[in-house]
């Protein structure tokens, strides 16, 4: 072959996506298919197609592939995969499927699961605990979740979710019923109750998470693929309307996250690739959008106790903006290091005002801000980045793990930090050596519970007074537990 004819035969070869005798599609299949499917719709992972790598420029998707993604299950490939393999990859995650699959309407009705007529199990729990204290453990290594009974400690039921539920659980007002929202698009409704999953339907192909309205009355998903919101009807789950979510510039986008703004009667969603905020009122049957443009992208955000300021930012941005939803106005811009983790951000009185804290998924440290001068009153250090913080009206600490890019210093702690001296108080090692992971804490404050995330895991149990272990219950990666009086009364220690 001459020189000509060995630079077409290359070229072709990478076009086609083949690198020396492995077709890309192998290495995806390999590497790649366990956590973002076999058909790059998403599983455990995000979807990866052009369609949503839009703010993913190639050479940072390169960067991603070789070293990982910090605050996600995302591992670098550099040790398997060279330089040349790499490539190969982003530019097959780059390259448009043959048919985009649709998710809407007809199929998210043909999706639907009526499992039991709604209304027609019993008004009273089948249980003795008390139905305010449970909480819900979702098991992430074999994918069930169980209900435990914050008095007794003991579980009350196990059962089985759908597959890499992902997000809090949403909870009807009454605390009677749960909403689950599968990465694949399922949302399931639960009655606690009567322990029976109710409803399912699918409402997307890779979805972010759920909110339940304050009335009780309707769910809203929002989903990366397709670009959608889906409003259910909260009773069976019956569809109400997907709303395509487009930008005012007629950018198609991803979602977010969508939360229920219960003081505001109101849904409130970001979109992810075009710099906007949509509030729609649930009280009004036609759903109408107030679309509220922010000066930069929100990936992560939450809200103040009075739901009037959205706190938020953008994932590779220092600032986080403090945007006025009455107004729809950014009043003020906040100094944020690294990854803030505003989902998990929380707040509470420091010196008669309120502060927020959030810990960050890049770095070691807890930012603790003034919210009235939205200053930033202290950095607090941490052994390593950290994923969730929670805390309790009972406790005097704020309380974080260590967990988000594994580092061994700090994977195995819980750090807690004194509201009131905004220092580092105690420093828990549930199990030295094993990843420690989020915390929850009972109706009164008086036990935290702590995950030990690995398959065969546990639960552990502190007294918060003492901060002694008092029990240790084996589960299958258990992830986020959530109690169900903190959550409905949306103590202002736990994310909403
Ligand atoms: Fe989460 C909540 C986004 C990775 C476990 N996570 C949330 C929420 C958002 C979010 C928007 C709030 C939704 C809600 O509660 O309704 N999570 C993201 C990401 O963007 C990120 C970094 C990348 C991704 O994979 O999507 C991410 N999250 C993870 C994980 O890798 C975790 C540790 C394991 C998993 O399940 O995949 C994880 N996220 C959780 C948990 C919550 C959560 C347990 C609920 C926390 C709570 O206390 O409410």
């Amino acid at each position: 072959m001459n020189m000509r004819g060995m630079l077409a035969a290359c070229c072709l070869f990478l076009v086609s996506g083949a690198l020396a005798d492995v077709p890309v599609e192998k290495m995806y299949a390999e590497h790649c298919a366990s956590c973002h499917g076999a058909d790059r719709l998403g599983g455990v992972g995000p979807a990866l197609l052009p369609e949503n790598l839009a703010r993913l420029r190639r050479p940072d998707a390169i960067k991603v592939i070789a070293d990982g993604r910090p605050a996600s299950q995302m591992a670098g490939f550099s040790d398997k995969l060279g330089k040349a393999e790499i490539e190969a990859l982003t530019g097959f995650i780059y390259t448009r499927l043959p048919q985009m699959p649709v998710w809407g309407r007809n199929e998210i009705l043909a999706s639907h699961i009526r499992h039991v007529p709604a209304g027609s199990l019993p008004d009273k729990p089948v249980f003795s605990a008390d139905p305010l204290n449970l909480f819900v453990v979702v098991e992430l290594g074999d994918h069930h979740a169980t209900l435990l009974d914050g008095d007794k400690l003991e579980p009350v039921h196990r059962f089985a979710t759908r597959f890499a539920l992902h997000g809090g659980p949403k909870f009807s007002p009454d605390g009677r019923f749960v909403y689950f929202a599968s990465r694949d698009g399922w949302v399931s409704k639960f009655d606690i109750y009567n322990l029976k999953t109710v409803a399912e339907v699918r409402a997307g192909i890779n979805t972010r998470n759920l909110a339940v309205s304050g009335d009780g009355k309707t769910v809203l998903v929002g989903n990366y693929l397709p670009h959608s919101l889906v409003l259910l009807d909260a009773n069976d789950l019956s569809l109400l309307k997907v709303i395509p979510a487009v930008g005012a510039d007629g950018k198609s986008s991803r979602v977010s996250a969508v939360y229920q703004a219960e003081p505001r009667g109101s849904f409130v969603a970001a979109l992810k690739d075009t710099r906007e905020v949509w509030e729609i009122a649930y009280g009004d049957k036609a759903f109408p959008i107030r679309r509220i443009v922010a000066d930069d992208y929100l990936d992560d955000f939450f809200f103040d106790q009075d739901y009037k300021l959205l706190i938020g930012t953008a994932r590779d941005s220092h600032k986080g903006q403090v945007i006025d939803l009455d107004t729809g106005k950014k009043v003020a811009e906040l100094d944020l290091p690294g990854m803030p983790h505003l989902g998990s951000g929380i707040t509470w009185e420091y010196r008669g005002r309120p502060v927020m804290a959030t810990p960050n998924m890049k770095d070691g440290v807890v930012s603790v801000i003034d919210m009235q001068s939205w200053k930033t009153i202290k950095e607090i250090k941490t052994l390593g980045p950290g994923f969730f913080m929670r805390s309790h009206e009972n406790t005097p600490y704020a309380w974080t793990d260590g967990f988000a890019t594994g580092n061994p210093a700090s994977n195995d702690t819980m750090t807690l930090i004194d509201k009131q001296t905004l220092e580092v108080a105690h420093i828990l090692r549930p199990e030295p050596g094993k990843t420690a992971a989020h915390v929850e804490f009972s109706r009164d404050g008086k036990y935290a519970l702590v995950s030990i995330w690995e398959m065969d895991g546990a639960l552990v149990i502190y007294d918060t007074a003492t901060l002694k272990e008092v029990k240790r219950i084996p589960m299958k990666k258990p992830s986020g537990k959530y109690n169900v009086y903190n959550k409905i009364t949306r103590s202002a220690g736990t994310s909403h």
